[in-house]
């Protein structure tokens, strides 16, 4: 005869063992000094992945994607997966990508989505480079003064879409510096609460042909989507603001030529502000650094537009 448990025997044996491997996880915590602490959440893994976006549905939010073969973990296929709503909504059937498959659990999802198409990735970088030998040739110049022009440089929008300087042309710009996972309140959360008020006080003052640009100090982790869902998530009016994102190099010329100072330190990005006037010839006219700035004093210069 088996032995037999009723199922009374069987609740206080689970208690039992549940007990036991409470004690054992804290015997081992104390023994590794509490420096970790045990979480539930499964372990992540992350592979770097390519392919084509076949279809978005948005219904269950999710992208089909047929991928290239990623090595030593999975073979090419087509196959979804779940992302962010902005990456849904910025996501083009046909569109090349370049993303991180994060596998936790028994989920698996796309982050970090970059467009790869051949046209984008070829004149991001031509535009980096032609950036990076600017800085070069400068030298000792190549921070611009009041009255130089913006230097060019083409990056992706938050949908996505490449965006080069000259398309601001013919319109007044105020362009600063931000990036979406930046602890400081006093620093791009109020830069970027500053420009939705200058944006509504400039139109309320009658300026029409104005654009506000916010370029990422930290490209690495804000692609276009997640730009998207930080303007989304504050409401912020995007039909005459851009949140742009590209290669680090093209960021790091452009801080360079525009005086913003950025330090990696840690986790996060140290980093100075300046709000950047640009006319409609694409000449700069007037900025303020720092945090104080005066929102009618651009204001009384969108006017003149
Ligand atoms: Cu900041």
């Amino acid at each position: 005869m088996s032995p037999r448990y009723s199922p009374a025997t069987v609740v206080v044996f689970c208690l039992l063992m549940a007990a036991a491997g409470c004690a054992k996880r804290e015997e081992s915590s104390k023994a590794a000094g509490n420096a970790s602490v045990e979480s539930a959440a499964p372990a992540e893994v992350r592979h770097p992945l390519k392919g084509e976006i076949l279809q978005a549905d948005s219904a269950r939010q999710v992208l089909i994607v047929t991928h290239y073969e990623i090595p030593g973990y999975m073979p090419a296929m087509t196959m979804e997966f779940k992302v962010a709503k902005a990456d849904l909504a910025n996501a083009k059937p046909g569109q090349r990508i370049r993303a991180e498959l994060v596998e936790r659990g028994e989920d698996y999802f796309l982050e970090k989505i970059w467009p790869d198409d051949t046209v984008t990735v070829s004149t991001l970088d031509a535009a980096a480079k032609a950036l990076a030998q600017d800085t070069t040739i400068r030298g000792k110049e190549a921070y611009r003064e009041i009255g130089e022009n913006l230097p060019a440089f083409t990056l992706l929008d938050q949908e996505g879409r490449t965006i080069a300087a000259n398309r601001f042309r013919g319109k007044r710009v105020v362009l600063n510096f931000i990036f979406t996972r930046c602890p400081i309140a006093t620093m791009c959360p109020a830069a970027t609460l500053k420009m939705s008020q200058l944006q509504k006080a400039a139109r309320e003052a009658g300026a029409k042909e104005f654009e506000l640009v916010s370029i990422s100090l930290d490209p690495e982790y804000d692609t276009p989507g997640v730009l998207r869902d930080y303007a989304e998530a504050r409401g912020l009016d995007l039909a005459n603001w851009s949140f742009l994102t590209g290669p680090d190099g093209a960021v790091r010329h452009l801080l360079a030529q525009l005086g913003v100072i950025r330090e990696f330190e840690g986790a996060t990005i140290k980093h100075t502000l300046a709000t950047v006037l640009i006319d409609e010839s694409g000449r700069i006219i007037y900025r303020a650094d720092g945090s104080s700035w005066q929102i009618d004093e651009f204001v009384k210069r969108l006017k003149k537009s």
